[in-house]
């Protein structure tokens, strides 16, 4: 990081590879690219084929040993944990795509905890995003659970039994396993991390906050959280940060428990252990318990957005612009796919000892691409610049009893957010799926990025590569939440509001792609005024609302799957 040259910084790079253990390089190396100035530009190759053994599983690891022992080359197919006796597994898929799992881990490294701005930059509304990013993964995953017959997850209870076990079925790269864990499993203290009762004396001393308004600073002072930027103050009090304003008195919530979700199997150190699934960013959404903990953590964050008042006509009204309608252009279909990716990092390897092409083939969620379309008009006689923020959001609990808008606000999927130009009169707007700021598409493997290198220094470069320079956002192919086969029903909502009271810097960020919805601008500031979920992070009455503001729409879509 303190590198100011390009040639200092890859130099650190080569010497420390060889010094530091294999797991702190790659993460040192991935985050100083990623924050570093000279780090700029750099695509690097998708964790997954890097540490492939967080990603797959030990069943797969051991045939790409065996294969290379033998030097054979092979494609294994990768299952899901757990078996069909455990419902948990109809959704496993979500949890173990390596996609969501690369965009939960940069998410981290976008937004390490331990930043402090003296490194360099500050990271803009870094506790605001760690609610929102957090946020949109579990209502993304209460709206697979639906779509697989399941009731959505109910909240952790620190007295009350972990009601999902796990069982990882994946090998750390020494050979340790990582720890299983029964179902109903009841807290125990862990030496060295935390007891039970520090968990309760944090959680009651965030709630007490929420309910008096205010945090208390490190220095005795008070810090009014009750306004738009309150969320972020609490973001960094929760997971804790180095932002926190007072990580004495509030503790680290989060980051601890991980730590206890992760130790449960041997709390005291007595099998020794190796850390759980929880304990690493690139593998924490494979345990339901990951879901059951951030619903837990949404809940208190759900209490201080309760607080605020509901918005009034004035914050949501856009003078002069109305939405006619809101629709997608074809049906939206979801399914699934083959994917390989590359297994050779998981295997030893000597000088001399040929390569074998290794690689472990997946099914994900895909969907078919499609656009949005709107219709706007606009009748201030000039352009405007209009804020777009699309929604999608569930329709029916698993009871089949429809959402109430008082409830069935807080489980909105963000589809996009983009800005765009109103001209006078009727505007139709069509936004593709590919082009959604939530979402970031396939990094290319590393042998292509190898392959690409390559050639750029023989004979030139070919490939564009500036679209894979952040690896955080949600897999393009998963924007759309699976359907059902005889469809899923959700209402699309479309809110357009003022660009220039809205956007930071309109001119920037008009039409801007990216992934700035959940992960930010790199090292900017975030581009968007309004709080992160706005107009749906505050409780809505009643339907009115939507109906009676002119320039907000909805409709019912419907998701179809198609086992293919
Ligand atoms: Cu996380």
């Amino acid at each position: 990081m303190q590198c100011k040259t390009w040639q200092c910084f890859v130099q650190n790079a080569a010497y420390w590879r060889e010094r530091m253990n294999e797991g702190e390089f790659v993460y040192a190396l991935y985050t100083a690219i990623i924050h570093s100035d000279v780090g700029h530009g750099v695509v690097l190759p998708p964790l997954y084929e890097i540490t492939p053994h967080l990603f797959t599983n030990s069943e797969v690891i051991q045939k790409a040993y065996t294969a290379k022992m033998r030097n054979t080359p092979g494609i294994f197919q990768m299952k899901f944990t757990g078996t069909k006796k455990n419902k948990e597994q109809r959704i496993a898929y979500f949890g173990e795509d390596i996609g969501m799992n690369l965009h939960h881990v940069t998410w981290h490294m976008d937004y390490p905890f331990w930043w402090e701005d003296k490194y360099g930059h500050n990271l803009n509304r870094k506790g605001e995003l760690f609610f929102w990013a957090h946020h949109q993964l579990t209502v993304r995953f209460d709206a697979e659970r639906l779509s697989n017959w399941l009731d959505v997850v109910d909240e952790l209870h620190w007295e009350k039994p972990i009601v999902e076990g796990f069982a990882p079925e994946t090998t750390y790269k020494y050979g340790g396993e990582f720890p299983a864990r029964p179902d109903n499993v009841v807290f125990q203290d862990v030496d060295g991390v935390a007891r039970v009762r520090d968990m309760l004396i944090m959680e009651s001393r965030i709630r007490d906050a929420i309910a008096h308004g205010y945090l208390i600073a490190k220095d005795g002072s008070k810090i009014d959280i009750m306004n738009d930027s309150g969320i972020d103050k609490l973001g960094d009090i929760i997971e804790s940060s180095m932002y926190s304003p007072n990580i004495q008195y509030y503790g680290q919530l989060h980051n601890l428990a991980h730590i206890m979700l992760g130790r449960q199997s041997d709390p005291h150190g007595k099998y020794n252990m190796p850390p759980g699934v929880m304990e690493h960013f690139e593998t924490a959404t494979r345990d339901p318990s990951f879901f059951r903990l951030h619903k837990y953590m949404d809940s208190i964050f759900k209490e201080h957005k309760d607080t605020l008042l509901p918005y009034n006509r004035e914050d949501l009204l856009f003078p002069g612009v109305s939405v006619l309608s809101i629709d997608v252009d074809k049906d939206l279909k979801t399914f699934f796919e083959d994917y390989e990716f590359d297994l050779r990092n998981a295997v030893d390897s000597a000088e001399g000892i040929q390569d074998v092409d290794l690689k472990a083939n997946v099914r994900r969620l895909n969907h078919e691409d499609f656009s949005f379309v709107a219709e706007v008009t606009n009748n201030n006689g000039g352009n405007v610049l209009a804020t777009f923020r699309i929604f999608l959001c569930p329709q029916y609990d698993n009871n089949l009893v429809e959402y109430t808008f008082s409830h069935g606000y807080w489980q909105c999927i963000e589809m996009d957010k983009f800005w765009k130009n109103l001209s006078p009169g009727s505007n139709r707007v069509i936004r593709k799926s590919t082009d959604s700021s939530v979402t970031v598409p396939d990094t290319p493997s590393f042998q292509t990025l190898i392959d690409a290198a390559d050639q750029a220094v023989t004979s030139g470069g070919t490939l564009d590569v500036s679209q894979y320079e952040r690896s955080c956002g949600i897999p393009n192919r998963m924007l759309l939440p699976k359907g059902k086969i005889d469809g899923m029903e959700f209402a699309l909502i479309l809110a357009v509001t003022d660009g220039s009271t809205d956007a930071l810097n309109a001119a920037a960020v008009s039409e801007q792609g990216g992934s700035h919805a959940h992960c930010g601008s790199h090292h900017e500031v975030y581009p968007d005024r309004r709080p992160m979920g706005f107009p749906l992070d505050r409780p809505i009455p009643d339907r009115r609302v939507l109906d009676e503001t002119p320039n907000f729409k909805y409709r019912i879509v419907k998701v179809f799957h198609e086992d293919k």
